[in-house]
């Protein structure tokens, strides 16, 4: 199997500590895109993946798999035996829906406050996200509020359970952990009064196979070419 991805970018690091999880590291050939320089957004890369966006799984027998959580998915039910996405109807169910609260309130809008309130990926991929209509500022820094009130959300669930779907680690934590990854590199904070996210977060970034994924350091140098 091929991973197309990114290392230090949230949504591949999604699929990273997936693969560690799952011990599946060794199985699967990484294959770098250069987001900076729209590679993503090249004729071949959308044959794999119509949305251009990264992650992309291709399997060995050609198919292309795309989504973090389809990949997930995929991933996690090859040996048969689920561990991050539920084996219950009532965990399968929990899990779906925190999964998308986790995108929904946080994830996304922190995408979307990257890529209009910040200079995002930069001039070359403002063409392709039509990025250049008024107000775009304004509506990517509302975007920023929603996923910090998304964050106090989270952290009410997280005073309530110890992991996002109840008492065991699943997809819906590596969201949310990426979800802050990324607000932290776009400049998002977490709000004062999230003690229990805060401690969550602490204690979601020393397990192994968040800790020991390769590829960690979100954009670093990247980030410095983009002035972030
Ligand atoms: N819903 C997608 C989101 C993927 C996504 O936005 N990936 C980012 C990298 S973290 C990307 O490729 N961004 C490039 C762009 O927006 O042009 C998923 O779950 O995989």
């Amino acid at each position: 199997m091929k991973i197309y991805d990114r290392p230090g970018f949230p949504n591949p690091a999604r699929i990273r500590i997936v693969l560690a999880e799952k011990g599946l590291d060794s199985q699967i050939e990484f294959v770098p895109i250069d987001l900076i320089g729209a590679e993503h957004k090249s004729h071949a890369f959308l044959q794999k993946n119509p949305s251009g966006v990264l992650p992309v799984l291709e399997l060995d027998d050609g198919t292309f798999i795309s989504e973090s959580t389809a990949i997930t998915e995929y991933l996690d039910h090859l040996d048969g035996h689920p561990t991050l996405t539920g084996t219950t109807p009532k965990q399968r169910g929990l899990i779906h829906m925190m999964q998308r609260r986790a995108e929904a309130e946080l994830i996304d809008p922190v995408g979307e406050y990257f890529h209009h309130a910040t200079p995002g990926l930069g001039a070359k991929l403002q063409a392709f996200k039509s990025l250049d209509w008024s107000g775009r500022a304004d509506w990517g820094r509302r975007q920023g509020e929603r996923a910090r009130a998304g964050m106090i959300y989270f952290n009410g669930v997280l005073e309530r359970q110890p992991y996002v779907a109840g008492d065991a680690f699943s997809m819906p934590d590596i969201t949310v952990f990426a979800g802050l990854m990324f607000a932290e590199a776009a400049g998002l904070t977490i709000p004062d009064n999230s003690a229990a996210l805060a401690a969550w977060r602490t204690r979601v970034a020393d397990l192994p196979s968040v800790k020991n994924r390769s590829g960690q350091a979100f954009l670093a140098d990247d980030a410095r070419r983009l002035g972030l």
